[in-house]
């Protein structure tokens, strides 16, 4: 019933509701009521209460919680269902078990994560509270060739909610996002297919939001938003991902145009025309970067003059922090 009346007022946030629609919509006492809302109090929302008028959200706490998260989201599909967990091993892991269940833009959310995967068994640093550790479930109707379309999708969501937040953030190509050359956000794109069809996709995003503390082996390429002087709510920034990462999506399924979005991942890329190096099997190569072309591909020119299209890999930039 707390969550219900939870519910209520988020939904009428900056008005007074009384006590005594609350306690007939819910069938609960007015006692009841004034028990769930101390409770609500108590968990950091800001409520005022006035006699005869009854009780006004005016704020809420930086958590994530589900009802919380869609009362703010303007989507049609992405985020209608939020499986939300103060802690779990790894939300894409909890995806894919209930994927083929689930309709699509479902998301998995968690406070922290035990074991938050990276690409290639890597790990992903998730400490409690202080990022963003989602998955969203997509079951798009398109080639499995062409779903790295939707890792990049994602890319630009997340760039271009932060540019709104006016955090300069970039793309390094294929899946990292970076403020200040340091990496702020990763994702994991797991997919399982059935013959020549996608059956469904698993995106995950992780976002560092307020994390001070990385571990050793990462304090040098890992940065947060808070760390690079901005400091944002992490419901604001996830609300404004989701919105724009279902603009693009939609659009993308509906038109199948990649070259839009290959133009958008140059135009926030941090890699168009620095100098690099292209790391393959061990191997740095130096090279400079000088286009993405519409399959999302990194075209290079190497120092004597070959110009190559990378489908895969990791690239450095020269020079900078040289991540
Ligand atoms: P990646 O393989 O590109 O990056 C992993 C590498 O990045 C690690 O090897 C480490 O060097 C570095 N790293 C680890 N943690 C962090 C961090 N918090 N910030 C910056 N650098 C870090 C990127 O893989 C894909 C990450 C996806 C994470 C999401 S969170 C929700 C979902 N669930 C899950 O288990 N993974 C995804």
């Amino acid at each position: 019933m707390k969550e219900k009346t939870l519910k209520i007022l988020l939904e009428n946030k900056g008005e007074f509701i009384s006590g005594e629609y609350i306690s007939e919509k819910l069938n609960i006492s007015r006692s009841a009521v004034w028990k769930h809302i101390k409770a609500i109090k108590d968990e950091g929302y800001a409520i005022e209460s006035v006699t005869k008028k009854g009780y006004k959200l005016i704020d809420y706490p930086d958590v994530m919680e589900s009802e919380i998260i869609k009362s703010k989201l303007k989507t049609n599909i992405i985020g209608k269902e939020i499986i939300y967990f103060e802690t779990i091993d790894s939300t894409n892991d909890y995806a894919k078990k209930i994927a083929k269940k689930s309709s699509e833009g479902t998301i998995v959310i968690s406070e922290e994560q035990t074991k938050g995967k990276g690409r290639m068994g890597r790990f992903w640093h998730s400490s409690k509270k202080d990022g963003i550790y989602m998955s969203i479930i997509l079951k798009p109707d398109i080639l499995p060739n062409d779903a790295p379309i939707i890792t990049q999708i994602a890319g630009l969501s997340v760039v271009k909610a932060l540019n709104k937040l006016n955090v300069d953030a970039k793309i390094k190509w294929p899946n990292d996002i970076l403020i200040n050359n340091k990496k702020v956000c990763g994702i994991l794109t797991e997919m399982s297919i059935e013959i020549d069809r996608i059956d469904y996709i698993v995106l995950g995003i992780g976002i560092n939001v307020k994390t001070l503390d990385f571990s050793e082996d990462i304090k040098n390429i890992a940065t947060s938003i808070l760390k690079e002087g901005y400091n944002l709510n992490r419901l604001d920034i996830i609300t404004l991902v989701l919105d724009e990462f279902e603009n693009l999506y939609l659009d993308y399924i509906n038109t199948k145009n990649k070259q839009i979005i290959a133009n958008m991942c140059k135009e926030y890329s941090a890699l168009i025309g620095k100098d690099i190096y292209v790391i393959q099997f061990n191997d740095r190569k130096r090279a400079k970067c000088i286009d993405i072309n519409k399959e999302g591909n990194l075209i290079v020119q190497y120092e004597d003059g070959s110009i190559k299209e990378l489908i895969s890999g990791e690239v450095s930039i020269r020079g900078e922090s040289e991540y």
